[in-house]
């Protein structure tokens, strides 16, 4: 129903899209203005949340906890939470799920441009550090990505453009009559 709340969970590789769509779906959201609504970004979140955190299997999942913990209260007062980490873990994914399912809706989005397009964007030089192993452990060179399985959504930013991509999330929560 209209008024139960709901969380958007991107996820996906670094420089996926996950962040611009987050933003352009932020951006309709808040138009409509109906509910409030939290943003739960990756750098916003490692800089507050889950400052010290590092990237090994252990502290990612703990990122996702601690995301999925802060959108599960949003979620319970009716509000909307969007948060969009790598989370490369199904068993993180999975516990923010059940996190969030217990007071309204959880919505996977998961943001599926390819490597090859997110390394040849490579917007903050990263997968380049990655590849010189400058930055070891890094999720899609040296470190697992694990492809969600069913997903509500599944989205190619290399092949959509922004706009219409957070058009396809927009249409998903009218159809499901949550937006
Ligand atoms: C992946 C890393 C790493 C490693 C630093 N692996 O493109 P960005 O810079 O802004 O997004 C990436 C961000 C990932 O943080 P998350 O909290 O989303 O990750 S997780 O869900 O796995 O907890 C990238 C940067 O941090 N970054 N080192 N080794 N991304």
């Amino acid at each position: 129903n209209a008024r139960q709340g709901f969380a958007l969970f991107f996820t996906g590789l670094s420089g996926s899209g996950k962040s611009t769509l987050a933003q352009a779906v932020l951006a309709r959201l808040l138009e409509t203005g109906s509910r409030p609504v939290t943003m739960l970004d990756g750098d916003e979140v490692r800089r507050h949340l889950s400052k010290g955190l590092g990237f090994s299997r252990e502290d990612r999942n703990a990122n996702i906890t601690r995301i999925g913990y802060v959108a599960s209260e949003v979620v319970r007062h009716g509000g909307i939470a969007i948060c969009a980490p790598i989370a490369p873990y199904a068993e993180a994914r999975d516990e923010a799920r059940q996190l969030v399912q217990s007071h309204g809706h959880f919505v996977e989005i998961h943001i599926a441009t390819p490597l090859e397009v997110c390394e040849a964007r490579d917007r903050k030089g990263l997968y380049a550090a990655a590849r010189a192993g400058k930055i070891k452990g890094f999720t899609g060179i040296d470190d697992p990505y694990e492809t969600p399985a069913s997903p509500e959504l599944r989205i190619d930013t290399s092949e959509v453009s922004v706009n219409d991509a957070a058009e396809r999330v927009l249409a998903w929560l009218h159809s499901q009559e949550l937006a």
